[in-house]
């Protein structure tokens, strides 16, 4: 099974049990919005830590029925997000979601070594993106949390990344490794690692997945730009997950997905103890809910 649009996640996620949300600094409109809707749909069972007189104020400004959700007040950011980091670190959360807060500060908070997440496994960040001109939701990683990975880590990427999409349902999802060309280019270091990790895929060295690479964005994603190339590979043309070769091209591929080509997205932080929503503050109310889904997915 693939994705066709990010709406499929609700037949996912719909009818299993719900999942504990934990929800750091609330006081957050498009959050709590996100937050209340997957609450009405059975999804998830929230906590809203963070400011509970703003929190109050935002559900009642916007007409969000909030009787019998948990609050629990910490007005200070900081503290907000410890308070939700150790509340899914002593077991008390399934999934914990970003609300008022920096990416970075949520992340230090994450990575602590006495009381964090981690789990051994590199954390990495996961996105699903619906683009009309695409036949299938295609997922691209990592935009958003390593800066510069090296070849073990873009493993560790892809490993947390196909993880994912089997819980989502895919059976051997197609990875492209992108580089700026197709061929390999000594000077090029993301061409040297795709060939690598390929090579690495084809003697199960990397399992449950097929990698190609180095492909060019064209590539990866078009059949005519492949065969234009005269390139045979079972990955171009019908890519499941774009492998990034740093957050620089991450971020900016991201951006302009969602600003030019008007695409959807759901993302998620995999590789923690819990999946963790972690979409940025500019994201819209949608976003925020479908990235509620892929964490209740990932959770599974
Ligand atoms: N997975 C597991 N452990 C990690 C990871 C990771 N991805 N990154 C760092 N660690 C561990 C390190 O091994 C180390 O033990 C500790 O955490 C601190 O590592 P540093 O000093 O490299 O990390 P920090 O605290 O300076 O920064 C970690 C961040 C995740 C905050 C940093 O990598 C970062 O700023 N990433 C980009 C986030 C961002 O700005 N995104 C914006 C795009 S929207």
């Amino acid at each position: 099974m693939v994705l066709k649009t990010l709406s499929d996640l609700k037949g996912i996620v719909a009818g299993g049990p719900r999942k504990k949300l934990i929800v750091a600094a609330a006081q957050d409109q498009h959050s709590l919005g996100a937050v209340i809707r997957a609450w009405q749909d059975s999804i998830v069972e929230p906590i809203l830590v963070g400011d509970q007189e703003n929190i109050r104020n935002i559900c009642a400004a916007n007409n969000y029925n909030i009787d019998g959700l948990t609050i629990i007040n910490e007005p200070d950011t900081e503290a907000a997000v410890q308070t939700s980091v150790k509340m899914v670190s002593n077991r008390q959360g399934d999934i914990l979601m970003k609300g008022k807060v920096g990416t970075s500060s949520l992340l230090k908070s994450v990575l602590n070594k006495e009381w964090g997440l981690r789990t051994g496994n590199l954390l990495s960040h996961f996105a699903l993106f619906e683009v009309e001109t695409y036949p299938k939701v295609i997922a691209v990683t990592d935009v958003a949390m390593n800066i510069a990975p090296n070849l073990q880590d873009k493993i560790a990427i892809i490993n947390n990344s196909v993880s994912c999409l089997i819980k989502l349902g895919y059976r051997m999802p197609k990875v492209a490794v992108l580089g700026a060309v197709e061929m390999v280019n000594e000077n090029m270091e993301a061409t040297l690692d795709a060939a690598l990790l390929s090579k690495m895929n084809q003697r199960d060295q990397i399992k449950n997945c097929i990698i190609d690479g180095p492909l060019a964005f064209d590539n990866a994603v078009s059949y005519e730009s492949a065969q234009h190339k005269g390139i045979r590979s079972e990955v171009a043309g019908d890519t499941d997950l774009l492998l990034m070769p740093d957050i620089e091209v991450g971020n900016v591929l991201y951006k302009s997905l969602v600003f030019f080509a008007k695409a959807k997205v759901a993302s998620v932080i995999l590789g923690a103890r819990v999946p963790i929503v972690l979409t940025s503050r500019s994201d819209s109310e949608q976003a925020k809910y479908d990235s509620i889904l892929l964490s209740a997915a990932a959770s599974k």
